[in-house]
């Protein structure tokens, strides 16, 4: 007979990581970052450099598809995370130099081909020069799962083709 103390928290699932891990867990040496694509010198690793004065820019011109996340599984690597808290800066619509609002969903898969929606939120782009507000969000129903990513729900543009731009983005495990 096995007799299990009281208020040890067990985790659903199997192959969880980063158990007891309250904060970001994005770019801990485990997985690596995924993207739709991104413009010229704009690459995925820049939203997961803990540097906003750099930014990921979408491919051009951006979409609904468009996207950056992160993969725990990718290479050697085979773990699933719980993303139950996530946070964006300075993340907007870019277009013709202007800074337009922008709405991001939060995605979860486990194979990178079927994408479940848990997370839908409007971002504030009411900021201007320099590195926007970091945004912290907490997941309703948080899933286990292989990789998690950001898109947005639409990106509209006037004079030009619109981007979407993400100075840093965390996927954070929160166990509190
Ligand atoms: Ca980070
Ligand atoms: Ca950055």
């Amino acid at each position: 007979m096995h007799l299990y103390p009281q208020g040890v928290s067990v985790r659903p699932g199997i192959g969880s990581c980063f158990i007891g891990v309250t904060g970001d867990i994005t770019a801990l040496g485990v997985g690596a970052y995924i993207e739709s694509g991104h413009r010229a010198s704009a690459s995925g690793d820049r939203a997961f450099d803990n540097n906003s004065a750099n930014n990921w820019e979408s491919e051009s011109p951006g979409t609904t598809a468009s996207y950056i996340g992160w993969n725990w599984s990718a290479g050697e690597d085979d773990c699933r995370a719980i993303v139950r808290r996530w946070s964006i800066q300075q993340a907007y619509n870019a277009s013709n130099g202007t800074k337009l609002a922008s709405t991001a969903v939060l995605e979860v898969s486990d194979d990178l081909v079927d994408w479940t929606v848990v997370d839908t939120r409007a971002l504030n782009t009411s900021f201007g020069e320099g590195a926007g507000p970091v945004q912290t969000f907490d997941v309703a129903v948080p899933v286990l799962a292989r990789a998690a990513r950001l898109r947005p729900t639409a990106l509209t543009g006037g004079g030009s083709i619109p981007v979407w731009v993400v100075a840093e983005a965390q996927f954070i495990e929160n166990i509190v």
